[in-house]
């Protein structure tokens, strides 16, 4: 580790949730998620990040998926609001959505997009998260199945990135492998030095999941995080992650990369309490969610 550089601890910047939220603020302070994801048949993942992105403290969240399955997802909290896609034959998000009109309504006042929790590689699914990302300038968070969508095509998120914009992906081994062309084994190898060189290479903050999650930082810095441990390991986790990841960047805009480390240490640590109040197995995705108030309560 020493010999990759400057290597730091994901949880020094978990300073920044500490501090109480302004006293004079209000829900436009806090920013406004919009999530977009889902697809036929997967509802839970939208609806899993929302949650966690409410339960993180932005002040509006907004879940954009396909019709059919909308009102399945606001009835994971009356407080999420939700806008329904246009669809394709199999339920999953089509470039309908992106003419001009369409588009202009659906991220009117939306300060953090995250993309990709259930979206799916069904139809036109794919290349509808890579034109979303091209068509939008805010900080946006890609995850699951809009990481699938930019296999190969690597280049398409340098250019998102251009310019200074926030790009922030959550790939876990076998994503990043499907990203950067290579094997989970040669994934897990050097997960430091391939992180590393992804992030500047690409201008993207990048978090590499698994045991010891890595943030690495377009600079070329890294944080290593320490919490987390195999209850996490279950469906789910890695929605949630998504939704807190882009509440933290909607709070922090100003300092993006002690957001996103914070993001990724309170995530673990939630789901070190709910591993300690309940059972490394028995703990779901969404149980973490509710240990969140633990992890921001406890003092570094
Ligand atoms: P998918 O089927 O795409 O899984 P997913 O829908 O993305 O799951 P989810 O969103 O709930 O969880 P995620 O992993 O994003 O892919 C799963 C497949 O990918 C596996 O079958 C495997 O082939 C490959 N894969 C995934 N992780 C791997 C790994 N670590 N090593 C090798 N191959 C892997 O997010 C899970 C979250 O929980 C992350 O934040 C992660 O850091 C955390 N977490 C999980 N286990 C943890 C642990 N032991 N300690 C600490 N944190 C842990
Ligand atoms: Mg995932």
């Amino acid at each position: 580790i020493q010999s990759a550089g400057r290597v730091s601890w994901a949880g020094e910047s978990k300073a920044i949730a500490e501090a109480w939220r302004d006293i004079n603020g209000n829900k436009g302070k806090f920013g406004h998620v919009l999530l977009v994801g889902g697809s036929y048949g997967t509802f839970g993942a939208p609806s899993m990040s929302s949650l966690a992105a409410l339960r993180t403290g932005a002040g509006l969240v907004t879940a954009g998926v396909p019709k059919m399955i909308a009102n399945e997802v606001g009835r994971v909290t009356p407080e999420l609001m939700v806008r329904a896609l246009a669809e394709g034959d199999a339920g999953e998000a089509s470039m309908a959505n992106l003419e001009e009109e369409k588009l202009a309504t659906l991220i009117k006042g939306i300060s953090v997009l995250a993309v990709g929790p259930g979206l799916s590689t069904r139809g036109e699914a794919s290349e509808f998260a890579r034109a979303l990302v091209a068509k939008t300038t805010m900080p946006v968070v890609i995850d699951a199945d809009a990481l699938n969508a930019f296999a190969g095509k690597t280049e398409l998120l340098k250019s998102a990135a251009a310019g200074g914009r926030t790009v922030v992906l959550t790939p876990h081994p076998g994503e990043m492998g499907r990203l950067a062309g290579m094997t989970v084994k040669e994934v897990e190898a050097d997960r430091i030095g391939l992180a590393r060189k992804f992030a500047t290479e690409h201008g993207v903050t990048l978090v590499l999941k698994g045991w010891r999650t890595l943030i690495a930082h377009p600079d070329g810095s890294i944080a290593v995080n320490t919490t987390g441990n195999p209850s996490m390991a279950k469906g789910g986790s890695g929605d949630i992650l998504t939704g807190i990841v882009a509440a933290m960047i909607a709070q922090f805009p100003q300092d993006v990369a002690r957001a996103v480390e914070a993001a990724v240490y309170l995530h673990g640590l939630a789901g070190d309490f709910a591993a300690h109040a309940m059972d490394e197995h028995t703990v779901l995705a969404t149980d973490t969610v509710s240990h969140l108030s633990d992890a921001f309560r406890y003092r570094v």
